[in-house]
């Protein structure tokens, strides 16, 4: 450790899905965040976002006392992704809302390009042991979902015998509600994600990743960060792409931001450090081949967000969302690497804590999917306690 050169603390926020989020700017004030993450909601997918409608959001944020410091998420539009007929436009609509955003004073932002969904839950009131509910992804029921209900067409290309059988038996032990309550929680759209889908519009959207394969997904998003990231360095912005979730392929789809490589080969192809990541430790951590302190080392110049949270995942392929500190991801190695980083670079990253279980009074309300006041509360709490004691440990030696 240099002598002198301070170790800052991440800067603590909380996701507010805007004013009609059950969890309120006070509430977020409460739990001791200094800032939000936010997003506009109500612009469709793929238009502008005016200073207009940007300052009104701000304002309402800071008038609670908060900054608005990231903005998750500006969506990508589809027709960014496969390259159709009008994304030059969209790539351009996309341009101006950074410029838009920078003029307001906000410089973080976050997207993902994963296709057609954003992240993916099959189960949102998964019971622990001892009576709160967390999010779950379990690999039987997307099978039940996908060859079973969907019915797309060569699904069964990309399952194992046992997998299959596993979805059937699962299929079959569902009733009527149970299947429905599982397409909705795949198609219908979690919160943060911009689109939501009928099984018809679901598969049409699939339909049009034909012919759209890993490195082609990849030059496409190439193309979009060589246009973007020239605004973002001429305005002042960072630029932070979300990690897919999970982070494999899901629906005969590409993914080109799961693992290590992946990262590394879009910041080789557009070198700016305003090309950058939002580290999201529970999407990564999916991954036994992905090593999240190692990562946070390699990428940490480029790391301008951070999602804090942990997923156990097991042999079958399922996972949920565990306790902050438990579960696969080595949190304690993480965030040692982080206030590693920060001190490197001499800022404080936003971080927040990602999702939580729903529990106590949280499981009396109807609360926005992973983003209970309770849950998230102790998450943050608990994540705030471990980097206390690892900030002070390293000031010791
Ligand atoms: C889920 C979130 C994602 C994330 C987007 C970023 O809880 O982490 O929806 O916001 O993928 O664009």
């Amino acid at each position: 450790m240099s002598q002198g050169s301070k170790i800052h603390r991440m800067t603590q926020t909380m996701r507010w899905f805007g004013p009609k989020d059950p969890v309120s700017l006070s509430d977020i004030r409460q739990a001791g965040c200094t800032g939000v993450v936010s997003a506009l909601h109500h612009i469709p997918n793929g238009e502008i976002w005016t200073v207009e409608e940007i300052l009104k959001h701000k304002n309402i944020i800071e008038q609670a006392g908060l900054e608005w410091d990231v903005v998750e998420s500006v969506p990508v539009h589809e027709a960014i992704k496969i390259q159709d007929k009008g994304f030059e436009n969209y790539i351009s609509n996309y341009k101006t809302s950074l410029k838009n955003l920078a003029s307001c004073g906000i410089s973080v932002v976050t997207y993902n390009f994963m296709p057609v969904l954003d992240w993916t839950r099959t189960n949102l009131a998964f019971e622990l042991e001892n009576g709160a509910k967390a999010l779950k992804f379990e690999k039987a029921a997307l099978v039940a979902f996908d060859v079973y209900m969907l019915n797309r067409p060569k699904a069964t290309d990309d399952y194992t015998y046992q997998e299959l059988e596993n979805g059937r038996l699962r299929f079959e032990q569902m009733s009527e509600e149970e299947r429905l309550v599982l397409q909705r929680n795949i198609i219908a759209g979690l919160p943060g994600s911009e689109e939501s889908f009928t099984l018809n519009q679901f598969q049409e959207a699939l339909d049009k990743y034909k012919g759209i394969d890993e490195e082609r997904l990849s030059q496409n998003l190439i193309h979009f960060l060589s246009e973007i990231v020239p605004v973002a360095d001429a305005v002042g912005i960072k630029l932070a792409i979300h990690p897919d979730d999970p982070p494999y392929p899901i629906f005969g789809l590409p993914r080109v931001v799961s693992t290590a490589p992946q990262v590394q080969k879009l910041f080789t192809a557009v070198p700016s450090l305003n090309n950058g990541l939002c580290f999201c430790t529970g999407s990564f951590g999916v991954r036994e081949d992905n090593n999240l302190p190692e990562m946070v080392d390699a990428f940490g110049e480029r790391i301008h967000f951070i999602h804090l949270r942990s997923t156990k995942r097991n042999d079958a392929g399922d996972f949920y969302e565990d306790n902050h500190l438990e579960g696969d991801v080595d949190m304690y190695h993480v965030v040692k690497q982080i206030l590693l980083v920060q001190q490197r670079r001499q800022l404080s990253i936003p971080m927040r804590p990602d999702h939580g279980h729903q529990m106590l009074d949280d499981l009396k309300k109807k609360t926005n999917p992973g983003y209970s006041a309770i849950g998230r509360l102790k998450g943050l709490a608990e994540l705030r306690g471990l980097e206390f004691a690892i900030i002070n440990q390293l000031s010791d030696k």
